[in-house]
């Protein structure tokens, strides 16, 4: 008996990995991961904080500025015009205006997501820290962003290990207000949902060169549109000065080029443009194995599944 159980268990899983279907299935898609714990890693800022001072303070949007987020916006702007693409910067103006975007606030979150949604349909929703790749990925399909609300260590002002505040306002959201680079991200959750565990990695892999560290070609130089770039003004430099290497955007090189996630990057992927990086997308998840495809129905926000077997 023992050895037909094991026999049954050698057949290959036929059935996809669940993925959420309409839009509050993402409830589910809640899944933390512990990959920078202060307690426990020496190199975390927070590292050495006794565990009853104040914490820092979780400032869930609508505050006045902190010293640390003064800080960084200051730093950051500054280079932007030289360093950004035309999206990013022509979308920031819009936030500076109308969301309260500068070094002296934090704005709400509700308000930076009603104004997304009125350019692209993308919506902000609050997540505690880190997610796992799967859950990630898959709300990007329903056009939402898990944005984290809580602020770096206030000891290091221009770094921080995981995705904070700064990170996701000032890298992600002006060019997920860009109506080409949101189809592009739409379509990276797209293709993730029900993948194996092995094309979710490269999936992530992918997202990781052209949505976190991705640069674009523009009027003749490179610009970055990666929000990892876009919030740390070391990497930003580093990223166009002649020291990285630069390869073209090509999908199937960049989703299993290796990546580090401890200091900069060796290489960044150059697009030609977000039009053509979406093709390629596009390309290389025709070529995904699934059973099955999808596509998103934007009106009741679910997910129409096709030839499921
Ligand atoms: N979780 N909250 C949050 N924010 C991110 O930017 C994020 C994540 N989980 C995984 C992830 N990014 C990427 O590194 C890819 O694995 C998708
Ligand atoms: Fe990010």
């Amino acid at each position: 008996l023992r050895r037909v159980a094991e026999d049954v268990r050698a057949v290959p899983e036929e059935r996809a990995p669940w993925f959420p279907r309409k839009i509050g299935d993402l409830d589910k898609c809640n899944h933390l991961i512990t990959k920078y714990d202060p307690d426990l890693d020496q190199d975390h800022p927070g590292y050495s904080d006794p565990e009853d001072s104040d914490p820092e303070p979780q400032v869930g949007g609508g505050g006045g500025g902190c010293v640390c987020v003064r800080e960084v916006y200051r730093t950051l702007r500054s280079i932007y015009p030289t360093h950004a693409c035309r999206q990013y910067l022509e979308n920031l103006v819009e936030l500076e205006r109308h969301c309260g975007y500068g070094e002296d606030s934090i704005p709400q979150l509700a308000d930076i997501s009603a104004f997304l949604r009125e350019r692209t349909g993308f919506q902000l929703r609050p997540v505690a820290g880190l997610l796992s790749a799967r859950d990630f990925l898959s709300s990007l399909a329903f056009r939402v962003f898990q944005c984290t609300q809580y602020i770096r260590h206030s000891s290091t002002p221009m770094h921080s290990p995981e995705p904070d505040c700064c990170h996701e306002l000032l890298g992600h959201v002006p060019m997920l207000a860009d109506k080409e680079f949101a189809q592009f991200s739409q379509e990276i959750g797209l293709a993730s949902l029900g993948a194996s565990d092995e094309d979710i990695e490269k999936l992530s892999t992918l997202y990781w060169f052209t949505v976190e560290f991705g640069l674009c070609k523009q009027d003749g130089s490179v610009k970055a549109y990666g929000a990892g770039l876009l919030s740390s003004y070391g990497e930003l430099m580093y990223a166009l000065s002649d020291e990285p290497e630069y390869k073209p955007f090509d999908p199937e090189e960049c989703a299993i080029q290796p990546y580090q996630d401890q200091t900069y990057q060796p290489v960044y992927f150059v697009s030609e443009s977000f039009e053509d990086a979406k093709l390629k997308l596009r390309q290389y998840s025709s070529t995904i194995r699934k059973a099955f495809s999808v596509r998103y129905d934007p009106f009741t926000c679910t997910m129409e599944v096709l030839d499921e077997p």
